[in-house]
Formats: C-alpha cells, structure tokens, sequence
C-alpha cells in the first residue's frame, strides 16, 4: 500500500486530496497544528477512530515551522509521496505577517526536501506553487516559461519555495514537482478568499440574515477553477517518469465584479452598479438595497491585476484537464451557501 503524507491536510486543498488518496487505496498520513479550537471541520467526514481496523486515514500533530517534527514525521511513515499544500495562504494577510508567511511557506518547503535527503527515502515531493509568483503582467497566458514577479510577501515566499524545490530536484536528483496551481475554489474555500465571501455573503443577504457585503477592488481578473479537479493533477505530477513543473489552470478570467454579479443573479438579486470609486455600490434591483459597498481596507499595497494560465503542457503531458466549468462552480458555491444559511436561519428559530 502506497503511504503520502499531506501537509496542509486541514485545509481546502488537503481535505479534497485525502479523498481522493483514500479512493485510489494510499494510507493517508496528515500533519495537523494543535489549535484552540477545531480546525479538522473539512476531514471530519474521513476520519475514523486509529483503533478500528484498516484505517488509512492516520493525523499526527507538527508544523511546517519545526523541522524535528518532519524529521520525526519522515522517520517513521516513511511516505511514498509528500504533498506539500501547509502554508499562511492568505495574500492579504501576508502584508501583514510577512516575516511569519516566510517562515512557513518558504522555509517549511526547505525543511521537507532536507529532511528527505538526509534520510534518504526515495520520497516524490510535490511543492503547492501558486500562479501569485506571476504578479505583476510580464505575458498572457501565462505559462511554465512566463518570467516571475512576486507582488506581496506570500508570493516572494512561495518563489523561494519554487526555486529551492528545483533545486533539490536538480542537485540530488530528488523526484520534485512544483505545480504552479491558478486560483481554485469550492464549497471548503475558507470564507476570507474573496469568492467564498462574496458566495457566503448572499445567501445570508438574500434570507435576510446580513444587510450588505464590503470589498475590496472588484476588478482585479482571477482565473478560477474548481479544487476538486486541481487536486487530480497534483497526483498526476507525481506519477510521471520525470518531475516537471506544471500550470494548472483553466484558460478563462473574470473579474471578481462578475463573479459577485452571477452570484446574486443566482440567489435571485439582480445587481445594478451605482456611484464609483470608493463610493461605489452594488443594489439588488428587486429590493432597491445596497448590498455590495467598497471598504478600502481590503485593497493591497500592491494587487495582481490579472491573472489567465496555459494549462496546454498538463493537458498534453498529464492528460489532465479541467471538468468543471466557471459557471458550474459559481453555482456549486452559491447554492451550498444557500443551503448553510438556511440551516442557520433555523437554528437561530430554535433558539
Ligand atoms: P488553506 O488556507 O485552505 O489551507 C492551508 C493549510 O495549511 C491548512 O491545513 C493549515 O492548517 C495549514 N498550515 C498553515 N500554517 C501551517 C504551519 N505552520 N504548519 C503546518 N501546516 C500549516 O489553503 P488551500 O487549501 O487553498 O491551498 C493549499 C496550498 O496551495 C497552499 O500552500 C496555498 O498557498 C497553495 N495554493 C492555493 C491556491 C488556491 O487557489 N487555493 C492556488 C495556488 C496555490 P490550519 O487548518 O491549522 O490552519
Ligand atoms: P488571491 O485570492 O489573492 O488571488 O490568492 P483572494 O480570493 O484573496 O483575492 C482574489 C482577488 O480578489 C480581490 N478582492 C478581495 N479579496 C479578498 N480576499 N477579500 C475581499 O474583500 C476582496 N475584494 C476584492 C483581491 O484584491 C484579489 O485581487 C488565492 C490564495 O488561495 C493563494 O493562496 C493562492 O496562491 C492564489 O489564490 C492563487
């Protein structure tokens, strides 16, 4: 039985890559942090008490930012894989902890490539690169060859990572992947991304449980795909006879304005743009309210205006390709927001 350890497993990423792990018959290893409060929500539905037969889902506490903790991880699991998805993945936030973001996105990369050479396991190491290192608009579409310009401090940590995973991979020929992955969301999406907020903010909107939304720039273009079908090509990296890098994308961009626009058009409040600038807002045509309004404090120092992948070479190479559409995935995200505010408004009826 093939053994992967997943760092990150708590996360959106994490918890769509252990089901399909299970699925495909790996024991499944997880590295959690020890927090306050819960943070296995999005593996719950996976988990089963280590003292029942044949579990091959197995969590063990450590942290990117404590190499004893790997070093113990990588000793005794011993994993085929590693799939490193553990990071402060917010890019707003990193402005704001900059020296931490490093730590933990930059070096805890660094910490799990010497733990496999200095054990010497024959481990395929799998690196969470993000379309962020392409920042500032050098070419579009962007693709494996389009040059990097990091544009806040979560990008330039995950660019040490890039570069020290090809590092690895070409000084001690470690088998290591970095998959340069485009925006990706779900229903598990954390609700500060900007997609899940705008989903998590209607439905409440549209049952009356939330007056209005506050963002930052809506003009920004992303190109979105859905986490479930990303988490396949990180697999296929790791399949292949050679590592290589890989953009995984899928070849459309809309603007956050026209996601929050489809969004309310879902939950049935048409949106009409008034004012401008910092005044701007969003009405709901049928009920004449001001549900979206601007609050600058969501703008960044400095903002990736526009992100579009190539995703030709994982087409052709891996075979991969996306299956869900942008609007299949505004719908997936809007109605299973829809479905969670209903059951809040009836726990707050109960109460
Ligand atoms: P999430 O923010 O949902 O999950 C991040 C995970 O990292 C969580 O499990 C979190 O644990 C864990 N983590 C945070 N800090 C540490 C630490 N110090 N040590 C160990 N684990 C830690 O991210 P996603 O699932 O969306 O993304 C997965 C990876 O892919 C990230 O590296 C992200 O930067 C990268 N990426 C994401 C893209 C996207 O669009 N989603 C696109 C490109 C790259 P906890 O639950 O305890 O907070
Ligand atoms: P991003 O995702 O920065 O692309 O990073 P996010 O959803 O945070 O922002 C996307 C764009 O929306 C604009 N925006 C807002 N963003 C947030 N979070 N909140 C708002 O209120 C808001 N209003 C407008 C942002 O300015 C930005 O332009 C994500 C993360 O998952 C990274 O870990 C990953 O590497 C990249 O995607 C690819």
């Amino acid at each position: 039985m093939k053994k992967a350890l997943i760092t990150g497993i708590t996360g959106q990423d994490g918890s769509y890559l252990a089901e399909l792990l299970l699925e495909k018959g790996y024991q499944v290893h997880g590295m959690i942090r020890r927090s306050s409060s819960f943070n296995t929500g999005r593996i719950d539905h996976l988990y089963r008490d280590p003292h029942e037969k044949d579990v091959r889902l197995l969590l063990h506490y450590g942290d990117l930012n404590d190499a004893s903790s790997i070093n113990t991880l990588l000793r005794t699991i011993r994993p085929d894989e590693i799939y490193n998805l553990g990071a402060q993945s917010h890019v707003r936030v990193s402005f704001d902890v900059p020296e931490y973001t490093a730590e933990v996105d930059g070096l805890g990369a660094v910490r799990l490539l010497e733990g496999i050479r200095e054990t010497g396991l024959n481990t395929r190491f799998y690196q969470a690169s993000s379309s962020e290192l392409y920042g500032k608009v050098v070419e579009t579409p962007q693709k494996e060859t389009t040059p990097f310009y990091p544009r806040s401090p979560y990008a330039c940590a995950k660019a040490y990572a890039f570069y020290i995973t090809m590092n690895y991979r070409e000084s001690y020929g470690i088998y290591a992947c970095n998959g340069i992955l485009f925006n990706h969301e779900s229903p598990r999406r954390g609700e500060t991304f900007v997609t899940r907020k705008i989903t998590r903010a209607a439905a409440r909107i549209s049952l009356g449980l939330q007056d209005c939304l506050y963002l930052g720039n809506l003009e920004a273009k992303r190109d979105w795909g859905f986490a479930g079908d990303y988490v396949e090509a990180m697999w296929l990296m790791l399949q292949q006879e050679q590592p290589e890098d890989y953009v995984i994308a899928t070849g459309e961009t809309w603007s956050v304005r026209s996601f929050a626009e489809m969004v309310f058009q879902r939950l049935g409040m048409p949106l009409e743009w008034r004012g401008g600038g910092v005044d701007e807002v969003g009405v709901d045509t049928k009920s004449g309210n001001s549900v979206i309004r601007i609050d600058p404090k969501y703008f960044r120092p400095a903002e990736v205006d526009l992100l579009l992948g190539d995703p030709s070479k994982a087409r052709r190479q891996l075979g991969w390709k996306q299956k869900t559409s942008f609007r299949e995935l505004v719908e997936m995200m809007a109605d299973a927001d829809l479905e969670l505010a209903q059951r809040e408004r009836r726990a707050d009826g109960v109460k």
